[in-house]
């Protein structure tokens, strides 16, 4: 996350960013998975049902299809033209999480919905389970509104993370968020906080599976976004048995990949450690054991750490 600081204010100003810039125009792309909810739409449950299986891997929901980057940036840019189309020449770029953008902030204040005790943004017609995007015109378009907020008295997000990382109402220390700690970084995970991971593998739901928006999230559109076969419902021990061929197999085209072999494995030990401390083995002890060998001494280290619990 270092490119955060180094671009100073940029994230803050457009116009120093892309040059000519005069109005950004906002988007939320939905990504709950078409499958995921049932017919009462409880999938907030079906979620939570997950870390009562601490030998089942979790993958948090936005990454389980393919890469947003890709999907959304694409489906800008095509709106640029179209917006071009209509309008003549046009000066545009789209972003998606692709640049120093302060992107929540920036829907925010033109009223895709509110920021969420939880930093994230909320809408009242689609809860929070959508990603931002923008594009940056030098087109002078009229200002949209923003939105009253609507967390009120509620403190459900910050009183369900597990790692406490949600220090304060709108204030997120991400050193500790499981997000941050199984996709962003890159050393060996704090020791104090592997226990609170639990079996979350690669990021996590649970500030946006308690929030009451988001019985109202909607399903995604595209196909895109739906959950691949290998990502959802596997068992620690299976995903841990990939070989790095097999992982790049499995994530081609997910945004997974980004983290890379090692990363990947690294967090599945700190998983199948806390399956091993809540009593469950299946095969988890002897499948820690089988890879000591060759793992490097990062995972090694997180193997042997699992192995203690
Ligand atoms: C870094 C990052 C993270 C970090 C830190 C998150 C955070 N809340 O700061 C980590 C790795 C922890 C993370 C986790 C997640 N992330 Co993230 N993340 C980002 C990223 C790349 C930058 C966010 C950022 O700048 N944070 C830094 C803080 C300081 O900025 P801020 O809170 O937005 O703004 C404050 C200040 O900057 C200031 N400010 C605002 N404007 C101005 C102007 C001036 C002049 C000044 C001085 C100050 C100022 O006030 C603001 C409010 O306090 C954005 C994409 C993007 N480019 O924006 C995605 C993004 C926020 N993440 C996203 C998602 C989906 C997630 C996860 C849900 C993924 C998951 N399931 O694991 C989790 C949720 C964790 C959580 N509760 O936030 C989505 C959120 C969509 C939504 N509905 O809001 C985004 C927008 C990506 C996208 N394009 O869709 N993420
Ligand atoms: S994503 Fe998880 S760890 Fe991060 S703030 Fe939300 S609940 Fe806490
Ligand atoms: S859980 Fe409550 S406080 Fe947190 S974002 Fe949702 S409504 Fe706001």
């Amino acid at each position: 996350m270092h490119y955060m600081a180094s671009h100073g204010l940029k994230r803050a100003r457009p116009a120093e960013l892309v040059p000519g810039t005069v109005s950004v125009i906002t988007a939320r792309m939905d990504y709950l998975p078409a499958l995921i909810a049932t017919p009462d739409g409880d999938w907030q449950s079906i979620e939570f049902s997950r870390l009562d299986r601490p030998t089942e891997a979790i993958v948090s929901v936005y990454a389980r299809g393919r890469d947003y980057h890709k999907v959304m940036r694409n489906r800008l840019q095509k709106l640029a033209e179209r917006i071009a189309s209509h309008v003549g020449p046009l000066g545009s770029r789209a972003f998606t999480d692709s640049a120093p953008v302060l992107e929540a902030e920036l829907a925010a204040r033109s009223g895709q919905g509110w920021r969420g005790k939880h930093t994230l943004l909320l809408n009242r017609e689609a809860g929070s389970m959508f990603f931002l995007g923008e594009i940056y015109v030098d087109l002078a378009l009229p200002p949209s509104e923003p939105v009253t907020p609507h967390c009120g008295s509620c403190s459900a997000c910050i009183d369900v993370c597990p790692t406490q990382a949600i220090i304060a109402p709108y204030r997120l220390d991400a050193r500790r968020c499981i997000s941050y700690l199984t996709i962003e970084h890159d050393g060996a995970i704090p020791l104090e906080l592997r226990a609170l991971i639990g079996n979350r593998i690669y990021g996590c739901d649970d500030c946006q599976l308690i929030c009451p928006w988001n019985k109202f999230a909607q399903r995604s559109a595209l196909p895109d976004f739906d959950e691949r076969a290998g990502l959802t419902g596997q068992q620690l021990v299976t995903l841990f048995a990939w070989t790095e061929s097999a992982f790049l197999h499995f994530t081609e085209g997910s945004a997974i990949r980004r983290i890379g072999y090692e990363r990947w494995l690294r967090n599945i030990a700190v998983a199948m450690g806390n399956a091993l401390r809540a009593g469950c083995d299946d095969g988890i002890r002897t499948a820690l054991l089988a890879r000591q060998a060759d793992a490097s001494d990062l995972l090694k280290e997180h193997i042997l750490w699992a192995l203690e619990q």
